[in-house]
């Protein structure tokens, strides 16, 4: 039986499929879908024309997204932008009329979440977290950083005072518990805890600091300098001591003679950045008016993607639902398909293309061969019996990827009921993007069976792939092997 996840899952808070009975379920999530194209993009607020556009992963035309509801224009004064992947809503900041808006991914019910009454402000970058489903927002003007929770539309301010010129760019690294931002005029990156404790200045020196963000997988900051039109990334260990300059060795220059670097955007799992280029400074540099990305290491070319009058701010929705999606989204414009074809493994890991996809890997980066699947032991309380089971990511909502979980006694013979009464049970949690967690685990115990197997099958296209799991001998750390 191939189970193939919808797009809609990822929006359900969990749900279980008992392998013995999921063929009677009849439900929505055993399909073999036609489906659309493509899910995901770039978005990006372009403050010359006043509106919001998004492409595809290579880019192109840009297509403008026409709002209807509360709101048929973006604004005269069109800055932050977050988008909400989950909930396929765009948030934006409005520092014409001071109000941050929000809208679906089709610009259909656009409305004002929120209007910032009194004096002047400026707001300007916003970040959208759904674990904690709130905005956070920066106020360049007051100085101050703030959150607004949509669902209840209260509001609250963080940090007071966050930079002498105020907070211009900012991120939220939801893993650390730390916020980071960037001072409008003064060239320093500051972070602190959610409520402005351990406040610290960890980076000074550049001519006006733009788009900053954080990859808290890799430990790495990144953030572009406008008046440099440069793009940098240091690694976080070097930034928790004291305060060093843009010139510190350890500081890497990853693209240079851009023209006016603004937002940024992280595509971690690909290991991409996006920036967006205004082209206000109107010199020479390379990109703007457009939305470019690179590579993590700026090893790759500088990839001009899209144009637009003045792209201010740029969000990706990193969802995919086919391969040639996913494909845009991770290889260069100009790779060949020795490269890029869904048989093909690059980085010779052991793991091609499209297990690089339905896992979402950089499939230029070598994976750990073991790293893809747990496997682990759980104990039952009432007994104390041991069960096997198996988690891992997952690509859901996709046309072409399906999969299949049996298990097995001795690698030979291999069943889908299990190799005992009960069978297996698989839970799916969504994760992030159109990702989820699946947690495969045995009904029954595994007590008294010298050897037990998980074999987990990836179909794509005509083609499939298995990887095997032995149980763990005991909780200590797990053996698997991949073939
Ligand atoms: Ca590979
Ligand atoms: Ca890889």
């Amino acid at each position: 039986m191939w189970i193939r996840l919808e797009q809609g899952v990822v929006r359900r808070k969990r749900f279980v499929i008992w392998m013995k009975t999921a063929l009677t379920l009849g439900s929505g999530f055993i399909v073999l879908v036609a489906g659309p194209l493509e899910a995901g993009g770039i978005y990006f607020s372009d403050r010359g024309s006043g509106e919001l556009k998004r492409s595809g992963f290579h880019g192109g035309v840009a297509e403008v997204i026409h709002l209807s509801g509360q709101v048929s224009s973006a604004g005269t004064n069109v800055r932050g932008i977050a988008i909400d992947s989950v909930g396929e809503e765009i948030f934006w900041a409005d520092n014409g009329a001071d109000r941050i808006l929000r809208a679906k991914f089709d610009g259909t019910k656009a409305e004002v979440l929120h209007r910032i009454g009194g004096r002047s402000s400026f707001p300007a970058d916003l970040f959208w977290s759904g674990k904690r489903r709130e905005l956070l927002w920066c106020d360049r003007n007051r100085r101050h950083i703030g959150a607004i929770f949509p669902d209840g539309a209260a509001t609250e301010i963080l940090i007071e005072e966050a930079a002498a010129s105020g907070p211009y760019f900012m991120d939220w690294d939801g893993d650390n518990g730390w916020l980071y931002w960037g001072e409008y005029g003064g060239g320093a990156i500051y972070r602190s805890r959610r409520d402005g404790s351990h406040r610290t200045k960890l980076l000074n020196g550049n001519n006006e600091v733009r788009g900053v963000k954080v990859d808290p997988v890799g430990g790495m900051l990144y953030w572009v300098d406008r008046n440099e039109g440069r793009v940098y990334r240091c690694p976080l260990s070097e930034l928790a001591d004291e305060v060093i300059r843009v010139d510190h060795p350890r500081v890497q220059l990853l693209y240079s003679g851009l023209d006016t670097p603004h937002g940024l955007e992280l595509d971690i799992p690909a290991r991409k950045v996006y920036w967006a280029d205004t082209g206000t400074n109107a010199g020479a540099g390379k990109g703007g008016h457009a939305v470019s990305r690179g590579d993590f290491d700026g090893s790759g070319p500088q990839e001009i993607l899209v144009k637009g009058s003045q792209p201010w701010d740029v969000a990706l929705d990193r969802r995919c639902v086919r391969y040639g999606e996913w494909s845009q989204r991770v290889f260069h414009r100009e790779s060949p398909s020795s490269r890029t074809d869904p048989v093909m493994d690059p980085d010779e890991d052991g793991l091609v293309n499209a297990l690089e996809y339905a896992f979402d890997l950089a499939p230029f980066l070598p994976n750990r061969r073991g790293g893809l699947l747990t496997s682990f032991l759980t104990q039952r309380k009432e007994n104390h019996e041991r069960q096997h089971g198996l988690s891992f990511h997952w690509r859901a909502g996709t046309a072409d990827l399906s999969y299949r979980l049996e298990a097995s006694r001795d690698m030979k013979e291999w069943s889908e009921q299990g190799v005992g009464p009960g069978g297996v049970q698989v839970t799916v949690e969504p994760d992030r993007d159109n990702m989820v967690e699946v947690t495969a685990r045995t009904v029954y115990s595994v007590h008294d069976l010298p050897e037990h197997f998980i074999r987990l099958t990836v179909q794509w296209g005509g083609s499939e792939f298995a990887l095997v799991e032995r149980k763990p001998s005991s909780r200590a750390p797990e053996r698997r092997t991949l073939r």
